[in-house]
C-alpha cells in the first residue's frame, strides 16, 4: 500500500520474545498490505554490549540502556514490552502516561492486581494496546474459532487442554537471572500457571467464553534451587505443575494441565473441544493441521478429518506461499502485528487487549487460590 504511516517502535527486552517480536515487526509489511509500517527505532536493555549487538542484528536504528528514556522519547510511538514479567507494570504505566501505544508479552501482570492497574492505565490514556498471546493466530486455531462461531459444533460439552514441557526437571538447574527468571517467583509471579496455563486459558476464553469457577491443584517438585543472583540455595516459590477442572458459563466442563515435568515433551500445547454435532482437536507440534469430526457427514465416510491448513481460504494463508506449503511458530507473531496495525487503521482494536488478558490473569489467580484453599474459586 502506498502512503503507509510510519509507526516507530521502541522495544524493551532482547531475549527470546524480543527476537520473536522484532522478527514480526520487520516482516509484516512484506506479507500484509497495511496502512501502517512499523519502524524499528530503538531497543532497550541493561547490558550495553548485548543490546548494541541485538540492535545491529535486528536492524534497530538506535539502542537505549534505560527504558525510562525510551518511554520519554518523542520519536517513539509504540512501546513493546518483551522484558521479564516483573518489569511489565512499571513500563506499561509509564508508557501509557507518556501517550504511547503499548504492546506487552504475556502474562500481562504477575497477578491480576498488576494487570488491572495496567488495564486502567491504557484505558485512561486511551492508547491502543495488545498482549502477545500468539497461539490465537496459528491459522488452525483461528479456523477453530471460525468453525465454532459458525455454530458447527452446536452446544459445547467438553473443553480439554494441556501444555507440557520438560526443561526444569533437573535439580541442578539454578533459578533466577537471564533465561532462568521464569523459575524465580519474585520475577515471574508464578510458575507454569502464568507461563503455560495462561496460554491455554487465553485460547479457551476466546473459543468457549467465560469461566465461572475452577478447582485446582499445583505442585513444586523441586523445593530448593541455587539462585543465580544471590549465589545461595533458596526456596523455589513457583508452581512446577498446575491441574484444574473448570466450569464455563456456557455449561461446558473443562480440564486443563500445565507442567514442566513431562519428560519428552518440549512444548506440547493441545486442546480438544467436543460439541453436540462436531469435535475439534489441535496440537502445537503439528500446528498446521486441525482435526475435525462432523457427525453430520454421511455415515459410511464419517470419521476424523485432518485438515492441512495451507489453502488460500484458510485464515492468514493467502498472505504466504501457495497451497500445500505450511508456515510455523514465528508467523503467529507476524499475524499478531498485522491485526494490531489493521485495528489501528480501522479503529476496531484487535484482541487480546489488556482487558482481555486481565480476564486470563483473573482465572490464573483463581487457580492459584484454589490450589491453596482446596475449594472451588471464582475468577
Ligand atoms: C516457556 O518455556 C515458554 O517460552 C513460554 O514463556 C512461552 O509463552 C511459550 O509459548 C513457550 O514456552
Amino acid at each position: 500500500m502506498a502512503g503507509r504511516k510510519k509507526l516507530n517502535v521502541g522495544m524493551v527486552g532482547y531475549g527470546f520474545m524480543g527476537r520473536t517480536h522484532s522478527n514480526a515487526f520487520g516482516k509484516v509489511n512484506q506479507f500484509f498490505d497495511l496502512g501502517y509500517e512499523p519502524v524499528l527505532k530503538a531497543v532497550c536493555g541493561r547490558d550495553k554490549d548485548k543490546v548494541e549487538d541485538f540492535a545491529r542484528t535486528w536492524n534497530y536504528a538506535t539502542f537505549e540502556p534505560d527504558w525510562r528514556k525510551l518511554v520519554e522519547r518523542s520519536d517513539i510511538d509504540l512501546v513493546d514490552i518483551a522484558a521479564p514479567n516483573d518489569t511489565h507494570t512499571e513500563i506499561a504505566l509509564a508508557a501509557a502516561a507518556a501517550g504511547k501505544m503499548v504492546m506487552c508479552e504475556k502474562p500481562l501482570g504477575r497477578n491480576a492486581a498488576e494487570s488491572a492497574k495496567m488495564t486502567e492505565a491504557v484505558e485512561r490514556a486511551k492508547v491502543p494496546n495488545m498482549v502477545w498471546y500468539n497461539y490465537r493466530r496459528v491459522p488452525a486455531v483461528t479456523l477453530a474459532k471460525q468453525l465454532i462461531d459458525e455454530g458447527r459444533l452446536g452446544r459445547v460439552y467438553h473443553y480439554r487442554a494441556k501444555f507440557l514441557q520438560d526443561w526444569t526437571i533437573s535439580k541442578d538447574l539454578p533459578q533466577g537471572g537471564a533465561g532462568l527468571w521464569r523459575l524465580d517467583v519474585g520475577v515471574a509471579g508464578s510458575g507454569v500457571t502464568g507461563d503455560l496455563l495462561a496460554h491455554c486459558i487465553d485460547t479457551a476464553l476466546w473459543l468457549n467464553g467465560g469461566i465461572d469457577k475452577v478447582t485446582a491443584m499445583t505442585e513444586t517438585f523441586v523445593k530448593e534451587r541455587m539462585h543465580n543472583l544471590s549465589g545461595k540455595v533458596e526456596p523455589v516459590g513457583i508452581d512446577d505443575a498446575s491441574l484444574l477442572l473448570a466450569r464455563f458459563a456456557n455449561g461446558s466442563l473443562a480440564s486443563f494441565e500445565a507442567t514442566r515435568y513431562a519428560r519428552g515433551h518440549k512444548a506440547l500445547y493441545t486442546f480438544e473441544i467436543n460439541g453436540e454435532h462436531a469435535s475439534i482437536c489441535w496440537d502445537l507440534h503439528d500446528l498446521h493441521r486441525l482435526q475435525y469430526f462432523d457427525h453430520g457427514d454421511q455415515g459410511i465416510v464419517r470419521g476424523w478429518r485432518s485438515i492441512h491448513i495451507t489453502d488460500r481460504d484458510h485464515p492468514y494463508m493467502a498472505h504466504w506461499w501457495v497451497p500445500g506449503l505450511q508456515i510455523g511458530y514465528e508467523h503467529t507473531f507476524v499475524h499478531q502485528v498485522a491485526d494490531f496495525l489493521d485495528g489501528l487503521a480501522s479503529g476496531k482494536p484487535a484482541a487480546p487487549t489488556f482487558r482481555d488478558a486481565l480476564a486470563t490473569d483473573r482465572v490464573t489467580d483463581a487457580v492459584l487460590r484454589s490450589a491453596q484453599s482446596g475449594r472451588w474459586e471464582q475468577p
